[in-house]
C-alpha cells in the first residue's frame, strides 16, 4: 500500500479550503484538511514544496511513523503552517486505513463511546430582539446548546455578530460561508470595559427569556487581561454558562491560574493551539475544563486523540473547534475522535454552505442537535474534484480590530 499520487487541491466554493488528496498504488484515496484561514497558500507551498515529494513511494499504512518523520525530521517544530500540513497527511492516512479495513475511522480508534455528539450553534445579534430571534432559529434547526454573542452599545462593528458584519459590507452571517473576500481585512472596533459592563446584562436577559436549562456558551476571543477575565467569569456565574471560551490570549498559560482562582465559570481554550505542549500547564494544573483543539490545526487525528487521552486523566473534556473554516474533511476527522473518546464534551458546529456541501460529499449527519460521522469506510468524505475545479482561490482575510485611539487589539 504505497502512496502513488499526492495532490494539493485548493477550492473556494463558499470560502477557501486546502485539501491534500493521497492515492495508493492499490487505488485507495485519502483526504486531509490543511485549511489555515487567511494564510491558506502558505500551507499549500509547505505541502507542495516540502512534504509531497517525501511522501511519494512511502508506505501509507505507517501513520504514526510518517507523523513523527514530518514533525521531528523537519527540525523546525510546531507553528500553524507546519502543523496544518502534517494534519492533512495524518488525516489522509487515517482515511486510507479506514478504507483498507472497510471501517469508519472511529472504529479504528476504539469504537463508539456514545450514540452521537452534542453540538452547539452560533446565535448572535446586535441587540436583544435580534439575538432572541437568532437563538429561536437555532433551536428550530435542532440545536440544544447555543453560543451567545452580542453587540456592545457604542461599538459599531465587532466580531461574531451577524447583522453588524452586514453593516460593514460583509455577509449577513458572520464567519459563515461565503467568507469576506478581498485584498485587505475589514477593521472592527473594540472596548473591553464597555463589553464587560454589557455582557452580564445580556446573559441575564437570555436566561429570563429561555429559562435555566439550555447550555449557553460565550467566546471572549482572547481579548481580556487575566484580571478582566476573572471579573467576567465571576459576573457570569449566576447564568450558569456551559463555558467561557478564550478569555485571555492563552499562549501565556500561567495567566489562567489567576482567572481560575476567582471564578467557577467553566473555561475552554485552544482553537489556535498547535501541539500538546500548548496545553501542558492548562491540563496538568486543571486550569481549563474543555480542550478546543481542532484536528486541522493540531497535527491531525493522532495528536488530537493523544491530547484528549492526556486531558482525560484530569477530568477535562473535548470541545473541538468547528467553524466553517474547518473543511468538511477536518470536521469529519474530529467527529470520529469525538465519538471514540470517553471524555467528549461538546462539538461546535456551523453548517457549511450549499456549494461546499456539493463539493465535499459527506456521510456526517446532524439530527436533534446531535452529530454523527456516519459509517462509511474512512472519514466518510468524498471530494468532487470537478466541482472543486470550478471555484478557484480568492483572497480572504479575517477582520481585525482597533481601540478608539487607534491601537490594534487582540483578535
Ligand atoms: C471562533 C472562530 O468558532 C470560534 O470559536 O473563534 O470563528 C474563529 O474566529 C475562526 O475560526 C478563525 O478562523
Ligand atoms: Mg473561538
Amino acid at each position: 500500500m504505497k502512496i502513488e499520487r499526492a495532490e494539493v487541491i485548493v477550492t473556494s466554493p463558499n470560502r477557501n479550503f486546502v485539501t491534500l488528496r493521497l492515492q495508493t498504488d492499490d487505488g485507495l484515496v485519502g483526504l486531509g484538511d490543511a485549511t489555515l484561514n487567511g494564510r491558506e497558500l502558505a500551507v499549500v507551498a509547505y505541502l507542495k514544496e516540502h512534504v509531497v515529494p517525501l511522501l511519494l513511494g512511502t508506505d501509507a499504512s505507517r501513520i504514526e511513523d510518517t507523523w513523527q518523520f514530518l514533525y521531528r525530521g523537519a527540525y523546525w517544530r510546531r507553528g500553524p503552517v507546519t502543523m496544518a500540513a502534517i494534519a492533512a497527511v495524518d488525516m489522509a492516512l487515517w482515511d486510507i486505513k479506514g478504507k483498507a479495513a472497510n471501517m469508519p475511522v472511529y472504529q479504528l480508534l476504539g469504537g463508539a463511546s456514545r450514540d452521537g455528539l452534542m453540538a452547539y450553534g452560533h446565535a448572535s445579534g446586535p441587540d436583544l430582539p435580534s439575538l432572541f430571534d437568532s437563538i429561536r432559529e437555532h433551536q428550530e434547526m435542532g440545536y440544544r446548546s447555543i453560543r451567545v454573542q452580542t453587540g456592545v452599545p457604542g461599538l459599531r462593528a465587532i466580531y461574531g455578530i451577524a447583522a453588524q458584519s452586514a453593516l460593514d459590507g460583509g455577509e449577513e452571517r458572520y464567519d459563515h460561508e461565503p467568507a469576506r473576500r478581498g485584498a485587505y481585512p475589514t477593521q472592527e472596533d473594540w472596548d473591553t470595559r464597555a463589553y464587560l459592563r454589557h455582557l452580564p446584562t445580556v446573559f441575564e436577559a437570555v436566561r429570563n427569556e429561555f429559562g435555566p436549562s439550555m447550555p449557553l456558551l460565550h467566546d471572549g476571543h482572547h481579548r481580556m487581561t487575566p484580571i478582566q477575565a476573572a471579573k467576567l467569569g465571576k459576573a457570569l456565574e449566576p447564568y450558569d454558562l456551559f463555558w467561557l471560551e478564550d478569555c485571555t490570549p492563552a499562549e501565556n498559560q500561567e495567566a489562567l491560574r489567576l482567572v481560575r482562582q476567582h471564578t467557577t465559570t467553566p473555561l475552554a481554550i485552544g482553537e489556535v493551539f498547535n501541539t500538546i505542549w500548548d496545553f501542558q500547564t492548562l491540563i496538568t494544573e486543571q486550569l481549563i475544563d474543555y480542550v478546543r483543539a481542532a484536528s486541522t490545526h493540531f497535527g491531525g487525528i493522532s495528536p488530537l486523540k493523544k491530547v484528549m487521552d492526556f486531558a482525560a486523566q484530569y477530568q477535562i473534556k473535548s470541545g473541538c473547534h468547528g467553524p466553517t473554516d474547518i473543511s468538511p474533511v477536518g470536521f469529519a476527522a474530529q467527529l470520529h475522535v469525538g465519538l471514540a473518546i470517553h471524555n467528549f464534551g461538546i462539538q461546535e458546529y456551523m453548517p457549511h454552505g450549499a456549494r461546499t456541501n456539493a463539493t465535499f460529499k459527506q456521510s456526517m449527519t446532524f439530527e436533534n442537535g446531535m452529530l454523527h460521522p456516519g459509517d462509511n469506510p474512512g472519514l466518510g468524505v468524498e471530494l468532487d474534484v470537478d466541482e472543486a475545479g470550478k471555484y478557484p482561490y480568492e483572497q480572504a482575510y479575517l477582520p481585525f480590530n482597533r481601540l478608539a485611539d487607534g491601537t490594534i487589539h487582540d483578535w
